[in-house]
């Protein structure tokens, strides 16, 4: 989705199959233990947020004010994914 909507991102690899969304670190940005997450370092009022859950991503990224042209295919991903 962020590759759709052309916003810029970092990616970093968790392997699951090593486990590693178990890590401690990794736990602390979902605490839940599951892929995937992001983190906005400009989120609300600039400061970073994390958001986890696939359908909370998406609903997040819609409402980012540099993509609005985009919130229509996002609403799709989201409905998608929902079914
Ligand atoms: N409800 C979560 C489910 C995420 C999920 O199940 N992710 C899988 C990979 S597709 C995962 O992290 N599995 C590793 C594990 O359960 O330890 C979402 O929509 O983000």
């Amino acid at each position: 989705m962020l590759e759709e909507i052309k916003l810029p991102y970092q990616y970093h690899p968790i392997d699951i199959d090593k486990r590693h969304q178990h890590s401690d670190d990794y736990l602390s940005i979902n605490p839940n233990g599951k892929v995937p997450a992001i983190i906005d370092p400009q989120g609300p009022k600039g400061k970073p947020i994390t958001i986890f859950e696939s359908g909370a991503i998406l609903i997040y990224l819609a409402g980012v004010p540099s993509t609005p042209s985009s919130s229509i295919s996002i609403m799709r991903s989201i409905s998608c994914s929902s079914t």
